[in-house]
């Protein structure tokens, strides 16, 4: 058991819920290294949402709302760290949850389904074999034919930079939460929201409830003046100021 009292508390409780992912057959263990990364960016950061993050959780709050066909890809990190927030996300917006990993896994692709069932989640779908998306080479590349292929947001925690370029490709909108503010993923990503999903996910089912009164022209007013690029840099200024 981690002491309250630990100066290091929050960072080694959500250590141990992607420790605990491992454990369930929902994280695979390159998982473990992506959030070591993850914890050194957020270091740098500050361990806080930065008033740039959530100028992007804003952006993505009214993307969000504006979406016809909005997807949550689920992966083995963020199955094992906000399970609940993500249901709960899904159920706010509202947008479909689709299971897509990269490490490929038929046995972990179920195992995230059945968690995020006993987590609140009524619909989960899985990534059809035989429906892809185009310019993408890896086991993130299947779809499901009534999820991610049909989507005009897809919302992508933690994911790397080749499906997010090949999503936009495909004429997506790809909103995503990446710690690191130099990855292709953030670079790529029409609105990249460079923070701890901890906290992110949070704030952004916060905000979708704020702006659920506003109407259409006012959202979109909110997405045109949002500048993916002018955020990187500003996050980057906030490492090396
Ligand atoms: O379950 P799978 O097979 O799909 O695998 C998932 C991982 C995350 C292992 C896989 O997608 C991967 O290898 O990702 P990358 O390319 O390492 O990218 C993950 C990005 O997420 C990195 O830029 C990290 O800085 C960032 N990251 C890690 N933990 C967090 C994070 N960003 C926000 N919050 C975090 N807690």
């Amino acid at each position: 058991m981690i002491p309250k009292t630990h100066p290091r508390y929050a960072s080694l409780k959500t250590r141990n819920l992607i420790a605990g992912g491992i454990r369930k057959g929902i994280t695979s263990m390159h998982g473990l290294i992506a959030h070591g990364r993850g914890e050194a960016f957020d270091y740098l950061l500050g361990e806080k949402t930065n008033s740039f993050a959530k100028k992007s959780i804003g952006a993505a709050a009214a993307m969000l709302l504006l979406a016809e066909k909005p997807v949550i890809s689920v992966n083995g990190n963020t199955a094992a760290l906000v399970p609940k927030e993500i249901v709960k996300l899904s159920e706010t917006i509202p947008a479909k949850l689709e299971v897509n990993i990269f490490h490929p896994s038929k046995k972990r692709e179920l195992k995230i389904k059945e968690h995020l069932i006993k987590n609140g989640a009524k619909n989960v779908l899985l990534p059809g074999k035989k429906y892809k998306i185009k310019f993408l080479e890896s086991n993130r590349k299947y779809a499901n034919p009534d999820g991610i292929l049909k989507a005009d947001v897809v919302f992508v925690p933690l994911e790397d930079g080749d499906r997010a370029e090949a999503l936009v490709k495909n004429g997506k909108k790809v909103i995503t939460i990446d710690l690191n503010p130099l990855s292709r993923t953030s670079r790529k990503a029409t609105i990249t929201i460079a923070d701890n999903i901890i906290r992110a996910v949070p704030l952004l089912i916060k905000t979708i409830k704020e702006y659920k009164k506003y109407n259409k022209s006012k959202l979109i007013k909110i997405i045109k003046k949002y500048d993916n690029e002018k955020m990187l840099k500003a996050a980057l200024a906030g490492i090396r100021p």
